[in-house]
C-alpha cells in the first residue's frame, strides 16, 4: 500500500476523510502537515498562527524540542508495561506532579472525559463510603452549558441538546444548576442536602463560549461545598496547565506559575482533573488529583486502564511541565492576555461586528453581533485562515482565541494585526 502522506494535496486529504472517516467533526477546511511554536503549516506549505492550540491542548508550542526529546528518548526504552508491574517512569512522575499541584496523590488516566469520569467515580464511592451517602443515591452537582466530556455519563448531565440526543438511557445520580448561580447552588445543596458528594465544575466555561463567572463564584461555591461536606470537584482540562494567566484558574490572580503558598486567591478544589497540556499536547495524558483521605477509597481491581500512568506518558509530561516554570508560561498568558483583550476592545470601538470581547490569560473570546444560528463567525474564522490565522467559533457566534503561551509580544501584535484586517475587511 502506497505510504498515506505522499504528495496528496489538502483536497485529496479532505476527500480521504471524508470516505474512510466517521463525520464526527465539521473541521476548517485546512489540512495541517507541520507545527512548530505558534505555528502550523498546511500541506501546501502555507502557514499560520495557530490560535486555537488544540483546544488549549499545545500551551507550550507545537512539537516543543524540549518535550519531543523527552518522548524520543523514552520511546526508545520503554513505552507500555500496563500496571501489571511497575515501571521507573511513574513513581516519580507522580511524586512531581503531586507536588507540583500540591496533593497527596494522583490517579493517571489518558483523555480529559477518563479523568472526569475517574473523578466522578472517586466521588460517589468516597459518598458512599466516608460521608455515609446510602448506597446508590449520590448525586454530584453540575452546572448548565458545562462541557467535560463525551462519554455516555458525562453527557447524561450535558445540557446541549447535540452533545446528549439519542444516546440515552443517561447515567442518574446529577442534579444541574445554572452556571455562576450561587443561589442556585445554596438550593440545590439545600434540597438534596446529605446524599450531595460532589459539585464538578469547570472554572471558566471553555466550550459555553469562555464564561468567566463572577469573582467570587469559584471561591463561594467551594466554602458553601466544603460547609455541607462536598466535593469540590475542579474541571481544569482546559483552563489549567498556565492557560489563563495562573497555573491554574483557581489560583485566582496568582500568576506565580508554580505551588506558591497559595495566596489569598487561592481556591482549594478535594479534586483536580487535568488534561490537555500536561503533556504539551504531543501525547495523551490526564490526571485525577486528591489527597490521602479521598484518594484511599480506591483499592486495587476498582479503577485504571492499559495506557494510564505509561513510561512514555510520565516521561512527556515531566518534561511539559518544566517547560511552564521554565519558559514562565503563566505570567507570558496573563500579560499577552492582557494586551490581546485591550487590542480587540479597541477593534470594536471599530466594527459592528463585536458584541463583547472576554477571557483570561490567552483563553479568550470575541461574540460575534449576530445570532447563533449565523455563519458570520464561521465566515471570519475562513476569512483568518485564508490571512493566516486559525481560529474557530465555538457556540455559533462566538470565536475562541487561544494561541499556545509561548507567544511573544511580536507574535501577538501580528495576530492582532491579522485579526483588526479581516474584521475590518469582511462582508456579512
Ligand atoms: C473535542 C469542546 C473545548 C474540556 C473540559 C473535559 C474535556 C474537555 C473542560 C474532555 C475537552 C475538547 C474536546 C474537543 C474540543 C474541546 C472542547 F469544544 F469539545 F468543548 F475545549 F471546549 N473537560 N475539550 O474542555 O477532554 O476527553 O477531549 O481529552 O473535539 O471533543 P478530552
Amino acid at each position: 500500500m502506497e505510504t498515506i502522506t505522499n504528495n496528496l494535496s489538502s483536497a485529496d486529504l479532505m476527500q480521504l476523510e471524508d470516505k474512510y472517516g466517521a463525520h464526527n467533526y465539521h473541521p476548517l477546511a485546512v489540512v495541517l502537515s507541520r507545527g512548530e511554536g505558534v505555528y502550523v503549516w498546511d500541506v501546501e506549505g502555507k502557514q499560520y498562527f495557530d490560535f486555537l492550540s488544540a483546544y488549549s491542548a499545545v500551551n507550550q508550542g507545537h512539537c516543543h524540542p524540549k518535550i519531543i526529546k523527552a518522548l524520543t528518548d523514552q520511546a526508545q526504552n520503554l513505552t507500555l508495561t500496563s500496571r501489571a508491574f511497575y515501571n521507573d517512569q511513574l513513581g516519580p512522575y507522580e511524586q512531581y506532579l503531586t507536588q507540583y499541584f500540591g496533593f497527596d496523590k494522583v490517579l493517571p488516566m489518558n483523555s480529559g472525559a477518563e479523568a472526569v469520569e475517574t473523578a466522578i467515580k472517586i466521588t460517589r464511592k468516597w459518598g458512599y463510603e466516608q460521608k455515609g451517602i446510602p448506597n446508590g443515591e449520590a448525586i454530584i452537582i453540575v452546572c448548565g452549558q458545562n462541557f467535560h466530556g463525551r462519554t455516555t455519563t458525562i453527557i447524561s448531565f450535558s445540557s446541549d441538546p447535540d452533545a446528549k440526543g439519542n444516546f440515552g438511557p443517561y447515567t442518574p445520580g446529577f442534579v444541574s444548576v445554572p452556571y455562576n448561580d450561587l443561589e442556585a447552588l445554596q438550593t440545590a445543596l439545600d434540597t438534596h442536602g446529605d446524599n450531595v458528594a460532589g459539585l464538578l465544575v469547570e472554572p471558566i466555561q471553555g466550550e459555553a463560549g469562555v464564561f468567566v463567572p463572577d469573582e467570587d463564584f469559584i471561591p463561594t461555591a467551594a466554602k458553601l461545598c466544603k460547609d455541607r461536606n462536598v466535593l469540590f470537584i475542579a474541571d481544569e482540562i482546559q483552563t489549567g496547565i498556565a492557560r489563563t494567566g495562573a497555573l491554574l484558574r483557581i489560583c485566582g490572580d496568582c500568576s506565580c506559575g508554580a505551588t506558591c503558598e497559595r495566596q489569598d486567591t487561592y481556591t482549594e478544589p478535594d479534586v483536580l482533573i487535568l488534561g490537555k497540556a500536561i503533556s504539551g499536547g504531543v501525547y495523551p495524558v490526564s490526571a485525577v488529583l486528591a489527597n490521602n483521605s479521598i484518594m484511599q477509597v480506591i483499592h486495587p481491581g476498582q479503577h485504571g486502564s492499559t495506557f494510564g500512568g505509561n513510561p512514555l506518558a510520565c516521561a512527556v509530561a515531566v518534561a511539559a511541565l518544566e517547560v511552564v516554570k521554565d519558559e514562565k508560561l503563566a505570567e507570558n498568558a496573563r500579560r499577552l492576555g492582557n494586551i490581546f483583550r485591550a487590542r480587540m476592545n479597541q477593534l470594536a470601538q471599530k466594527t459592528n461586528l463585536i458584541n463583547l470581547v472576554r477571557g483570561k490569560g490567552l483563553l479568550n473570546a470575541i461574540v460575534i453581533n449576530d445570532s447563533p444560528e449565523s455563519s458570520t463567525a464561521w465566515n471570519l474564522c475562513v476569512q483568518l485562515a485564508e490571512n493566516g490565522l486559525l481560529a474557530k467559533p465555538t457556540h455559533g457566534n462566538i470565536i475562541r482565541f487561544a494561541p499556545p503561551l509561548v507567544m511573544t509580544e511580536t507574535q501577538l501584535d501580528s495576530c492582532c494585526a491579522i485579526i483588526e484586517k479581516t474584521f475590518l475587511e469582511f462582508k456579512k
